[in-house]
C-alpha cells in the first residue's frame, strides 16, 4: 500500500534516495487523506448547516472539540515526519563524506546558459588553477595552462561518468545566472549560484551500463534555452568506468 505511489517516482539509484522516496510517498498519503476527510467535512457542512435548515445563525459554534483533537493529531503527523525522517535525512546530506575512509570522487560542475561542464583533477587528485579571464570557447572553465595541476584534468561538457558504489561529491557553481542542478535518479538537487561553490553528495548505487538515460536536468528557469540544458548521467562497474577514463579528453587535448 505505502509502495503503491512509488510507481510514478523514477527509478533510484542512490544509497540515500530510500530515504527521501519515504518521505515524498509518506507526505502525499497525508496530503491524500487530509483531503478525503477535510473535502468530506465540506460537503457535511454544506448539507448540515445550510440556510434552509438554519434560517437564524448560531453564535454559539461548535460544541465539541473533535476538530481539535483531529488538528493535534495532524499536527503530531507532521512532527513525526519531520523529526523522525527529513531532519535525520538532512543532517546526513550535510556532512560530507570523509575521506579518510576511503576513495571518494570530487567533481566540479560549473553551469553556464545553456550547458554543464563537469571537471575532473584527473589522476593527480587535484584541480587545475581556473581563471574567468581566460574563459573561451574551447577552454570554458578558463583552466590555466601554464599550471601542472591542470595538465592532467578531464573536463566534459554534459556528461557526467561515476564509478558505482563509490562517494560523489559535486562542486556545484556557475558562471552566469542561477541554475539548479539535478539528478531525478539520485534524489539530488542543488541550485548552482554564481560566485558560489556549493558542494553536494550521494553514493551511486546502480549502473546504467544497460544503456539506461538518466537525465541531468536544470531544475531552475535559466533563460529561453532552459529546455534544452540538459546532460546525462552515467554510472559505470568498475570495467566501464576504467575503459571511460582512459578514453575521456583532458583539458588541453583538443588545443
Ligand atoms: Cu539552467
Amino acid at each position: 500500500m505505502l509502495k503503491f505511489l512509488q510507481q510514478w517516482l523514477p527509478i533510484d539509484a542512490s544509497q540515500h534516495g530510500a530515504q527521501v522516496d519515504d518521505l515524498i510517498v509518506l507526505t502525499h498519503w497525508l496530503m491524500a487523506i487530509l483531503f478525503v476527510v477535510w473535502g468530506g467535512y465540506f460537503l457535511l457542512a454544506l448539507y448540515r448547516f445550510n440556510a434552509k435548515r438554519h434560517p437564524k445563525a448560531d453564535h454559539v459554534g461548535a460544541r465539541t472539540h473533535i476538530s481539535t483533537y483531529g488538528e493535534l493529531g495532524v499536527a503530531v503527523v507532521e512532527v513525526i515526519l519531520l523529526a523522525g525522517l527529513s531532519i535525520p535525512a538532512w543532517y546526513h546530506w550535510a556532512n560530507l563524506p570523509p575521506k579518510e575512509k576511503g576513495p571518494v570522487d570530487e567533481i566540479r560542475v560549473v553551469a553556464e546558459q545553456f550547458a554543464w561542464n563537469v571537471h575532473y583533477p584527473g589522476p593527480d587528485g587535484v584541480f587545475g588553477r581556473s581563471d574567468p579571464k581566460i574563459m573561451s570557447s574551447t577552454n570554458p572553465l578558463g583552466l590555466d595552462p601554464k599550471d601542472p595541476h591542470g595538465k592532467d584534468d578531464i573536463v566534459t561538457l554534459n556528461q557526467l561518468h561515476l564509478l558505482v558504489n563509490r562517494p560523489a561529491i559535486i562542486h556545484v557553481s556557475s558562471k552566469d545566472v542561477i541554475h539548479s542542478f539535478k539528478l531525478p535518479v539520485m534524489r539530488s538537487e542543488q541550485d548552482a549560484i554564481p560566485g558560489m561553490d556549493v558542494p553536494i553528495h550521494f553514493t551511486p548505487i546502480k549502473t546504467n551500463d544497460n544503456g539506461d538515460r538518466w537525465e541531468i536536468a536544470c531544475a531552475q528557469l535559466c533563460g529561453l534555452g532552459h529546455y534544452r540544458m540538459r546532460g546525462q548521467l552515467f554510472v559505470h562497474g568498475p570495467d566501464e568506468f576504467k575503459k571511460w577514463k582512459a578514453s575521456a579528453p583532458t583539458a588541453f587535448s583538443t588545443q
